[in-house]
C-alpha cells in the first residue's frame, strides 16, 4: 500500500457505523461484518484492511472506464473552480448542452433531444410523466397505461416500482394505476446455457398483444423495458424478442420506452443496445455510466416527434412541468463530458466487443462446476445462477459473494444469481483472474 493509499484507508474507517442507513443492504449484517473500500484505481478497489479486490462489476454497473480517471477528476475540478452551479431552470450553461448533443449523437436515429435528471430513478419517472404528457399534447389524453415487464428493474420512484416487476420492492406500496406487465422473458428449461441471445422466447413478446386487447390499445401510452434485464440476474432478451415488442407498438401508436441505465454507454458492445440490437424505441433511459459513475446523473433521450409535441403553445410557457435541481449539473457536464472523451478515445465500446467472445468461453467453462443451474452472457456481463440450497434461497450465491469477497473479488449477487459486468478496460489475464477466483470459490459453494 503506498502511503497515500495507507492515509486513505485510515481517514476511511468510520468510528461508529450505525447512523448511516444503507441502501438495498441487509444493514445488520453488514455493520456485524463490514465491508468497505478505501480508494480504487484502474480494475481494482482496495479495502480499507489493504486488501487489492478486482471489480468484476464496474462498481455497480456504472465505472466503464475504470476507476481513478484523471482526465475525468480534472476535468471535474476544473468545472468546479470555474462554474460550481448554475440555475437548473431558465438559465443554462454550455457544457450541459454539448453534452445533450455528444450523448445524442450516440443514439441512432432522430432520438435526438436529451432530459437530464440525477439517477436512474429519475431518468425512468422522467420518460413515464414524458409519455403520458406527450399523449396528451396530442389531443389523445386517454392514452395512461403503462405497460411493465416481470422482473423488471426501473429504480425505485413510484412509477419505476410500478412498472417494475420485482416484488419486494412493489409489495409494500400501492404503486400508481393503471399499470400491467409483460411476462419475463426467462425460461431455464427453454434457455439455459445459451450463448448470448437464446433461441427461445421471441413469441413472449405477442403477450402486448393480449394485454393490448384486454385494457383495449387506445387507454395504452408507453411499454417501458430494459433490453437486458441486469438487477435480476442478467436476462438477454431472445433473439427477435424486442423486435417484434416493437412492432406491436408501433402498430398501436405505444411509445417504447428502453430502459438502457446498464445497458448504455459499451456494456454489451455497442453504443447502446438499440444499436446492438438494431431496434429503435422512442425514449431510452440512461444514467451510470454517462459520467463513468464519478457524479450522479441520469436522463432520458426522447425522438424528435416527442420534443416537437410539447413545442406548442405560447412561448413564454414552460412546455413541460418537470425538473431537477440538478438537471444539467455543471460538475455532472465535466464529468460526462470527460467520460464520453475516454470511451471515444479509447475506443472502449469497440473494446467490449471484442472482448466479448473471449468473455464468454470463460464464462461457459464453469459448466463442469456442481450446482450451476444456468451461464448466461451477452457482452461483458454474465449470469451464473446456482441451485437455491433447499429453504434457504439467496444463500448459496450470498456465500459465494462473501467468499469471492474476502478472496479479492468483487461480484454482484441477486437471489441465487451471480451476476458480473467489469470495467471495459479489462484485461485477458484479469478476466482469466476472475472466472479462476470464481471457480475455486463455487467448487466450495
Ligand atoms: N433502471 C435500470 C435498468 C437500472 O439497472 C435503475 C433504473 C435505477 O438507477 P438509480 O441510479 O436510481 O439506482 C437501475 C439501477 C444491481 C444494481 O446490482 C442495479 C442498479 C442499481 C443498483 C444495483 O443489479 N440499477
Amino acid at each position: 500500500m503506498t502511503e497515500r493509499e495507507h492515509s486513505m484507508a485510515e481517514m476511511a474507517r468510520p468510528n461508529d457505523l450505525d447512523s448511516y442507513w444503507m441502501p438495498f443492504t441487509a444493514n445488520r449484517q453488514f455493520k456485524a461484518k463490514p465491508r468497505l473500500m478505501a480508494s480504487a484505481d484502474g480494475m481494482y478497489y482496495r479495502s480499507t484492511d489493504g486488501r487489492k479486490i478486482l471489480d468484476g462489476t464496474a462498481g455497480l454497473w456504472c465505472v466503464n472506464a475504470g476507476h481513478g480517471r484523471r482526465e475525468i477528476a480534472e476535468a471535474v475540478q476544473q468545472q468546479l473552480v470555474t462554474l460550481d452551479y448554475a440555475p437548473a431552470f431558465q438559465i443554462g450553461h454550455p457544457a450541459i448542452f454539448e453534452a445533450a448533443s455528444r450523448i445524442a449523437a450516440l443514439l441512432p436515429g432522430d432520438l435526438d433531444h436529451v432530459f437530464f435528471g440525477n439517477s436512474g430513478s429519475e431518468a425512468v419517472e422522467t420518460a413515464l410523466k414524458i409519455a403520458l404528457a406527450y399523449h396528451r399534447a396530442r389531443g389523445d389524453g386517454a392514452r395512461t397505461r403503462l405497460i411493465g415487464r416481470e422482473r423488471g428493474y426501473h429504480g425505485v420512484g413510484f412509477g419505476g416500482i410500478s412498472v417494475g416487476g420485482i416484488a419486494g420492492n412493489r409489495k409494500l406500496y400501492a404503486g400508481i394505476p393503471g399499470v400491467d406487465h409483460l411476462p419475463h422473458t426467462f425460461n431455464l428449461g427453454k434457455q439455459a446455457f445459451s450463448h448470448g441471445q437464446p433461441d427461445w422466447g421471441a413469441e413472449l413478446a405477442d403477450e402486448l398483444e393480449r394485454i393490448a386487447a384486454l385494457h383495449d390499445p387506445s387507454t395504452i401510452a408507453a411499454v417501458i423495458v430494459e433490453p437486458m434485464a441486469g438487477s435480476t440476474g442478467v436476462l438477454v432478451p431472445p433473439k427477435g424478442y424486442l423486435e417484434r415488442l416493437k412492432a406491436i407498438c408501433d402498430k398501436y401508436g405505444f411509445l417504447l420506452i428502453f430502459d438502457e441505465v446498464i445497458t448504455g454507454f459499451g456494456r454489451l458492445g455497442a453504443s447502446f443496445a438499440t444499436e446492438l440490437f438494431g431496434v429503435v424505441p422512442d425514449m431510452v433511459c440512461f444514467a451510470k455510466g454517462v459520467t463513468n459513475g464519478c457524479v450522479p446523473m441520469g436522463g432520458v433521450v426522447v425522438k424528435k416527434h416527442i420534443y416537437d409535441a410539447f413545442m406548442q403553445g405560447p412561448e413564454n410557457l414552460i412546455e413541460f412541468a418537470h425538473g431537477y435541481t440538478y438537471s444539467g449539473h455543471p460538475i455532472a457536464a465535466a464529468a460526462a463530458l470527460a467520460a464520453l472523451d475516454l470511451y471515444a478515445k479509447e475506443d472502449l465500446f469497440n473494446r467490449a466487443k471484442a472482448l466479448a467472445p473471449y468473455w464468454e468461453n470463460a464464462v461457459h467453462a464453469l459448466k463442469d462446476l456442481p450446482n450451476i443451474v444456468d451461464l448466461r452472457n451477452i457482452g461483458l456481463v454474465a449470469g451464473i445462477e446456482l441451485a437455491p440450497i433447499a429453504g434457504k434461497p439467496g444463500a448459496r450465491a450470498f456465500d459465494a459473494y462473501v467468499k469471492c469477497f474476502e478472496r479479492g473479488l468483487l461480484v454482484r449477487q441477486t437471489g441465487d444469481i451471480l451476476a458480473l459486468s467489469p470495467p471495459l478496460i479489462v484485461e485477458k489475464s484479469q478476466i482469466d483472474d476472475m472466472f479462476g477466483l470464481l471457480r475455486e470459490v463455487l467448487k466450495t459453494c
